[in-house]
């Protein structure tokens, strides 16, 4: 039977706000965990990803997870540490012990950020796009963190046959805001439409898909996203003029314009480690 109650982690953040509003109309039931209270949420979980406890309660009796909870950008290692990896581990953790059978894993083009884009001028060549087994090759301890996410799920695909569709997010926003997002950018609608494909598929065991929608500028290869089911409807190029007229166009010489990461590849290390 198809998924019906889902725990979506990070429920008061950016993207969780935004599913919140978006996934109800595809057929979920959603129950809501977050550090934060989730506004308008009473019944919301609040938890930190440390309490194993509360994680093996929430997930209880639910048919597959959304997990978005954790630190969204660069941080200490120690933050990450806590928070993505332990975080992360936990969950599945919670997850193969209660028997939940699938995770939809927000995962970060910043796993793969330092690879460089494609050369040239957009609509880029269908065999220059970004396949998803390119090496990982994390930006920030952010994306090794999102990089050591999918071989978490892997293990356990392999070891405990717990399912997990890996989304290595691109931006999604309500608008696509700079020049680099017009490539990677995920509109809402399409995030939502991911989401559902992800929780939906038959047999994905672990599968990584990128997750934007269907850009004119697109940098990488979105074929394992719609093998899922996944059409995504939307494209930036609407907004192309405008930031580009305000922003200029990439420069291929700008360090934080030449690979998938943007400016995360020049982000410094936080300190302390
Ligand atoms: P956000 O920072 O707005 O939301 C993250 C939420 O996780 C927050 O509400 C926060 O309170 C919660 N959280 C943080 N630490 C926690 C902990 N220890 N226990 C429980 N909850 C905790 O981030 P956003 O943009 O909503 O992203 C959601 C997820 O998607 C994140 O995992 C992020 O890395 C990933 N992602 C998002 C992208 C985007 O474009 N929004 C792009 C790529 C990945
Ligand atoms: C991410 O992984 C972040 O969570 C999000 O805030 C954006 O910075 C996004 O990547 C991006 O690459 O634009």
């Amino acid at each position: 039977p198809a998924p019906r109650t889902i725990l979506l982690t990070g429920a008061a953040g950016g993207l969780g706000t935004l599913m919140r509003g978006l996934l109800p109309a595809h057929g979920y039931e959603l129950r809501l965990l977050d550090l934060l209270p989730v506004e308008g949420e009473p019944d919301a979980v609040v938890a930190d990803l440390g309490d194993r406890k509360a994680l093996r309660e929430a997930v209880r009796g639910v048919d597959a997870i959304i997990h978005l909870a954790g630190i969204s950008l660069e941080s200490t290692f120690d933050k990450i540490l806590k928070a993505n990896i332990e975080g992360t581990y936990n969950l599945y953790e919670a997850a193969r012990e209660e028997g939940v059978g699938r995770v939809v894993l927000a995962s970060s083009n910043h796993a793969v950020g330092f690879t460089p884009r494609p050369a040239g001028d957009a609509p880029h060549a269908p065999d220059t796009l970004i396949p998803v087994d390119t090496p990982r090759r994390p930006d920030t301890f952010y994306g090794l963190s999102k990089s050591f996410g999918e071989d978490l799920a892997q293990l356990y695909w392999d070891k405990h046959g717990l399912e997990t569709v890996s989304v290595r997010i691109g931006s999604c926003f309500p608008e696509p805001t700079t020049v680099r997002m017009l490539s990677v950018w995920m509109s809402p609608g399409d995030g939502a439409r991911l989401f559902h494909a992800a929780l939906t598929a038959e047999d994905v065991g672990h599968t990584v898909v990128y997750g934007s929608s269907a850009n004119t500028r697109l940098w990488w290869d979105l074929s394992s996203a719609r093998a899922l089911g996944y059409t995504p409807q939307d494209d930036s190029e609407q907004y192309a003029g405008k930031l580009i007229a305000e922003q200029g166009e990439l420069d291929p010489e700008n360090p934080d314009h030449a690979c998938l990461g943007g400016h995360f590849v020049s982000h410094p290390p936080i300190w302390p480690y």
